[in-house]
């Protein structure tokens, strides 16, 4: 039986801004929900930004479609199974990282009562996963070169620079020059059109391992035009809201690697499912991040573990992000993060690190 939820908001100040084409983020105001059921209690993290430039949620949104919406919809769900959420959630449209927030957390509790790892409920293979790291817009090139230098000493297997218009083509170049033969990759976050084709295609002759959402989230087909036009591989983010968008993607040629946050397709259920339509397509996937505490990325490493994820993800150590985690941190051995093998996601936050970052707290009874 489920009890009910807490609903906690925490504030992370990053260890350094990070710039995207959209905007900037300086700390993160997480949203976190904890289940509790009568007999396991489990933990999911909302990744939704403050503000709705990633995507049209945002944290404080997001809580309140939890509060309003998504809770009172379990009313009478017998137990913390989280498929039984997919009905009930399917009718309120939208809102894909609200309810994975509240998935996962139910998730967690049920594998935790079951004795059972997220990653092996999953599928997962590899007890390892190799770590890229995603490196925001910077004010200069001398100081991108830095920062890519530092994440490489540190051991991260690929390099992925976010580009912007007046930020795409001198930075690429800069980092391949001065880097040589890495794994490197480019994600634009919606900043581009399909006018900037040929724009785009002097990215070409640095081989990258792929352009990231060049265009906007809801322009499938110009992305399947734009492959015609340019060498990189087009790799979609935004606009794989689920297993079945990917299929679409992938029949229009739109897409020819797929980024998977689970947030973005409602949870982790979705998420598999839109790992399983790729491969059965022939189509590689890795997965991406939204700047999580050790909560959100605990879950993320054990879906990377699975057989299709081809390419290291945007799941980086702890300390790329905050000086203190709220769990044990997620550290780089090798240029990989082990998947942790407890039941559920295998992490819990510790309650003093919890403690010193909450800025709000909320019991709802389902
Ligand atoms: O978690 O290391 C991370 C961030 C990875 O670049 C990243 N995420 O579009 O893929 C993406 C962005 C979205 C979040 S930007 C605030
Ligand atoms: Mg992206």
């Amino acid at each position: 039986m489920i009890k009910g939820f807490e609903l906690r908001r925490i504030a992370m100040p990053l260890v350094s801004p990070f710039r995207t084409s959209f905007g900037v983020e300086l700390d993160r105001d997480v949203l976190l929900v904890r289940a509790v059921t009568d007999t396991a209690e489990g933990w999911g993290e909302c990744v939704a930004m403050s503000a709705p430039l990633y995507s049209s949620e945002y944290v404080a949104g997001a809580a309140e479609v939890i509060k309003r919406f998504l809770i009172p919809a379990l009313a009478g769900v017998p137990d913390a199974d989280p498929r039984r959420t997919e009905a009930p959630f399917a009718k309120i449209k939208g809102h894909p990282m609200a309810k994975a927030a509240v998935q996962t957390a139910l998730l967690d509790a049920w594998l935790r009562e079951h004795g059972l790892p997220l990653a092996a409920h999953l599928g997962a293979e590899r007890d390892r996963v190799p770590a890229g790291v995603s490196v925001g817009i910077m004010d200069s090139i001398p100081q991108l070169l830095a920062a890519v230098e530092g994440y490489l000493a540190e051991g991260y297997l690929r390099i992925k620079l976010k580009i912007e218009p007046g930020w795409d083509v001198a930075p690429v170049r800069a980092v391949r020059e001065r880097f040589g033969d890495i794994l490197l990759q480019v994600d634009a976050n919606t900043a581009y059109t399909l006018a900037d084709a040929r724009h785009l295609a002097k990215l070409d002759p640095f081989d990258l391992l792929l352009i990231e959402q060049p265009l906007p989230e809801d322009d499938v087909r110009g992305h399947a035009e734009l492959a015609r036009q340019v060498r990189t591989p087009i790799c979609l983010d935004e606009s794989i809201t689920s297993a079945r968008a990917a299929a679409d993607a992938i029949a229009l040629g739109a897409t020819s690697v797929v980024n998977i946050k689970p947030g973005r397709v409602g949870g982790y259920l979705e998420a598999r499912r839109v790992h399983d339509v790729c491969a059965a397509n022939g189509i590689g996937v890795w997965v991406g991040g939204m700047l999580e505490t050790g909560i959100g990325r605990a879950a993320n490493v054990a879906l990377a573990a699975l057989p299709g994820c081809v390419l290291p993800g945007d799941t980086s150590a702890s300390d790329r992000y905050f000086r203190r985690d709220v769990t044990d941190p997620f550290v780089l051995d090798g240029g990989h993060l082990a998947v942790p093998t407890g039941p559920g996601i295998g992490v819990t936050p510790d309650p003093d690190a919890l403690r010193e970052v909450t800025t709000a707290t909320e019991w709802i009874h389902v």
